[in-house]
This record gives structure tokens, sequence and C-alpha cells, in this order.
């Protein structure tokens, strides 16, 4: 029987090498891969999501769990990807146009990862077209960040993009300036003020809350 409550624990901790053997060994037990990813290394996820939430952790402690959910990915995503699994949905995550930066960003791709969804990380400086593309093939969620004032404005570029081409993904938002009101202005779909949220809103936004 597979030790979940350890790997959890051990991805908490940030403890790659231990999360990776772990994961191996439950795997070599013919631990279903489903179980390992959900009772494991979600749990794990989820727990330093909702502290990363209260200010008990932050951001370099999620980076290193998050580097110790990636060594137990990296043993797990070819046996779940035979075994089938579907992930829980789909999500494009990118920086709007002309903005570089990327720390939350990342952090947000990490903790939709982490939450199981099938994550496009198109970058920094992406252009609406770029993430046009990505609902058509197939995002469900579009995800956009930005950490400028002066950025903020592509976000609405997007949606319109989305709209005039008749594509209907969710837009979720976020970044150090958006806010709520913002969202609800240019049309978004949803917003989330910090990483872990952006899961649970995602989740809404596909149904899957
Ligand atoms: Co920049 N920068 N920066 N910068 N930078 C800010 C944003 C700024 C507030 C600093 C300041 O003046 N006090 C200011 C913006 C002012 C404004 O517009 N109101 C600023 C400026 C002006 C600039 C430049 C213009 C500076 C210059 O060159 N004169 C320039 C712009 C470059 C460009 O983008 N075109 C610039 C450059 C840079 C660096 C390259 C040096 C570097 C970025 C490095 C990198 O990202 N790889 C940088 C940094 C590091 C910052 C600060 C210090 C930190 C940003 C950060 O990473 N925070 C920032 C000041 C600050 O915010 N205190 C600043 C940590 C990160 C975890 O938080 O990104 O907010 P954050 O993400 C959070 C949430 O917002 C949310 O979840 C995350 C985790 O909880 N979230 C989402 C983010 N995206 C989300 C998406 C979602 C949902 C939630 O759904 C999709």
């Amino acid at each position: 029987m597979a030790d979940f409550e350890k790997i959890s624990e051990m991805l908490q901790k940030g403890k790659a090498k231990d999360v990776e053997a772990l994961v191996k060994e439950a795997v070599d037990s013919g631990t279903a891969p489903g179980d390992i990813l959900d009772k494991g290394l979600i749990a794990g996820m989820s727990v330093i999501g909702e502290k990363f939430k209260k200010n008990e952790v932050y951001v370099p402690e999620v980076l290193i769990a998050a580097r110790a959910m990636n060594a137990g990915m990296k043993i797990l995503e070819p046996v779940l990807a035979e075994s089938g699994v579907k992930p829980l949905g789909k999500v494009a995550v990118g920086t709007v146009k002309n903005d570089l930066h990327d720390i939350g960003k990342n952090l947000v791709c990490m903790m939709l990862k982490g939450a199981g969804f099938e994550v496009m990380d198109l970058g920094i400086d992406v252009a609406p077209e770029k993430f046009l593309e990505a609902a058509k093939n197939g995002a469900q969620v579009v995800g956009l960040s930005a950490l400028l004032t002066t950025t903020m404005p592509q976000m609405k570029a997007v949606i319109d993009a989305l709209k005039e081409a008749g594509v209907d993904a969710k837009v979720m938002i976020g970044g150090a300036p958006v806010t709520q009101a913002y969202a609800e202005e240019i049309g978004a779909s949803g917003y989330a003020p910090d990483a872990a949220s952006a899961v649970d809103e995602a989740k809404k936004l596909i149904g899957a809350a």
C-alpha cells in the first residue's frame, strides 16, 4: 500500500528527491496512478495552496513545494498517460503583451498543475492572437496575468479577440494591479487575487468546483 500521507508531507516540505523516490515506489508497487496524484501530490499541494492564501507560507516555500511536485510528476506523467487518467481541464496561462513579469504567472501555472489541470504555459509578452490560438486548441480557460497598469488594457484586447472570433473560452485574470472590479469592467469571466484562488476560480469556471 502506497504511503500517500508521506508523499503529501514530503511535498509540503519541498523534499523533491523523497517525493520522487516515494512516487516511484508507489508506481512500482502497482498503486493506481490517479490515486498517487490525487491522494499524494495534489493533496500536498492543496495544503500548500491553503497555507499560501492564509499567509502561513510564502512564495519561496510554494516554489520549493512545486519543484517537489514536478519531481513526482516526472515519474507519474508517463504512467498517467498510459492509464488514461483525464486531467481536470485545460487552461492556457500567459503574461499579457508588453509585460515581462512571470513569477506570479509561474506560480499560477504550478498551482493549476498541482490541482490536476493540464496547463499550457504561453510565457510572457503574449499577444492576444496567441491566447486566441490556445483557446481554439481546446483551452477551456484562458488565464491572463498583468503586473503593470500600462499592460492591463491588453486583457480587454484578449477578451475582444475571443469575442470577435466567436470562441467560447472563459477568461480568468489576475496580477498585482488587477481587481474584481476591473474584471467586471472588461467582461472577464473570473478574477483571482492569488495563485491558490486561481485554482478555485478555474474549477468554478469549468463547473468542477
Ligand atoms: Co517590475 N514592476 N517592472 N519588474 N516589479 C512592479 C510590478 C511595480 C509595482 C514595482 C513598483 O514600481 N513598485 C511596477 C509597476 C507599477 C505599475 O504599473 N503600477 C513595476 C515596473 C514599473 C517595472 C518596469 C516598467 C521597470 C522599468 O523598467 N522602469 C519594468 C517593466 C518590464 C516589462 O514588463 N515590460 C519592470 C521589470 C521588472 C523585472 C524584470 C526587474 C522584474 C520581473 C522579473 C520576473 O518576473 N521574472 C520585476 C519585478 C520582480 C517586480 C516586483 C518587484 C515583484 C513582482 C513579483 O514577481 N511579485 C513588482 C513590485 C511588487 O509587485 N511588489 C514590480 C511576486 C509575485 C508572486 O506576485 O506577480 O503579483 P504577483 O502574482 C501573484 C498575484 O498577483 C496572482 O497570483 C500570484 C501569486 O499569488 N496572480 C494571478 C498573478 N497573475 C495571476 C493570474 C491569474 C490569477 C492570479 O489568473 C490567470
